[in-house]
């Protein structure tokens, strides 16, 4: 059985307690439990102050067989900031931008920029899958999307791992291959019908809204929309056409990480669980959370656990 634990974001203290909490004991060396294994949903760096010690404690679970994992939106951003561009040797694939540096600071900060310790840690990100398919559940960062998943099929291993080869492709913008590890990394967009747009909360207007993407009939532009419900009205009433949406009718359950909700922890559905509820912040608000998996193919509001 297995317990899936969200998004850390260097808390390696707070992710203690969870696993205290969850029934893990600490042997010496890391942190196991009797019977049961932990799945962590990625995005273990950049904002908190503990990313080092969380890079270790995940690492040293997931290589005495304890745990397992996937890649975040943010361990892909690391790689694409620390690996050279393939035609332009001066240039990385994510480019080193004001904006980029600095969602990344706390990170280069703590970890020293090209430090051994750096380039250890990148080359463990680059081991991540982007996501698990087990036997009777699934596991992804934002979203669980056949075409995607597809599209990324030729240039993943056996182990659903980026190739080498692969990274400059992933991380050229505009690219399907880009737009593929987007939608897993981040979530699905999908564009406003007829030129209509929204603003952001920095005020910009946008085109394109993040989705429920596990919602399914009857779904309009204001229903599936993820923002906060005051911009959310903002959006058309309108139908979404069916094939802009996926929905999620397999048996499996997928558990994700990424959207930063807010409030007690629930179902998305009854096959969907998010278990991010924004670490960064302190109780009440933010919670460091894990679903207790039954071996249930239904989800349930009464596994959820969070510190
Ligand atoms: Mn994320």
């Amino acid at each position: 059985m297995y317990d899936i634990i969200g998004d850390i974001h260097g808390h390696a203290s707070r992710l203690e307690s969870l696993l205290q909490k969850l029934g893990y004991d600490h042997d010496g060396h890391s942190w196991r439990h009797p019977e049961r294994h932990a799945i962590f949903l990625g995005d273990f760096i950049d904002r908190g102050p503990e990313q080092v010690e969380t890079y270790e404690l995940v690492r040293r679970m997931i290589e005495r067989g304890s745990a397992l994992a996937v890649m975040g939106n943010h361990e892909f951003n690391a790689v694409a900031f620390k690996t050279p561009h393939p035609d332009r040797p001066d240039e990385r694939l994510r480019p080193h931008s004001e904006k980029n540096r600095q969602q990344h600071a706390a990170f280069l900060d703590q970890v020293g920029e090209d430090s051994d310790l750096h380039d250890e840690m990148i080359a463990w990100f680059k081991t991540l899958p982007l996501y698990l398919d087990l036997e009777a559940l699934r596991v992804v960062h934002a979203c669980w999307h056949h075409w995607a998943l597809e599209t990324l099929g030729p240039l993943t291993d056996d182990g659903q791992r980026l190739t080498e080869r692969a990274w400059p492709e992933v991380a050229q913008k505009g690219s399907e291959a880009y737009e593929a590890v987007e939608t897993v990394l981040k979530g699905l967009e999908i564009p406003l019908p007829d030129g209509a747009t929204f603003l952001d909360k920095e005020r910009n207007e946008r085109r394109h809204i993040r989705t429920r993407w596990w919602d399914e009939g009857q779904a309009t532009y204001r229903s599936i929309a993820m923002m906060d419900e005051q911009t959310r009205a903002t959006l058309p009433d309108e139908e979404v056409p069916t094939h802009e949406l996926p929905g999620y009718q397999d048996d499996k359950p997928v558990f994700v990480g990424h959207y930063w909700l807010r409030g007690t922890p629930q179902p998305m559905s009854s096959k969907v669980a998010c278990v991010d509820y924004t670490v960064t912040e302190p109780l009440p608000t933010g919670k460091l959370t894990a679903y207790r998996w039954d071996g249930l193919q239904r989800i349930s509001g009464e596994r959820f656990v969070w510190v």
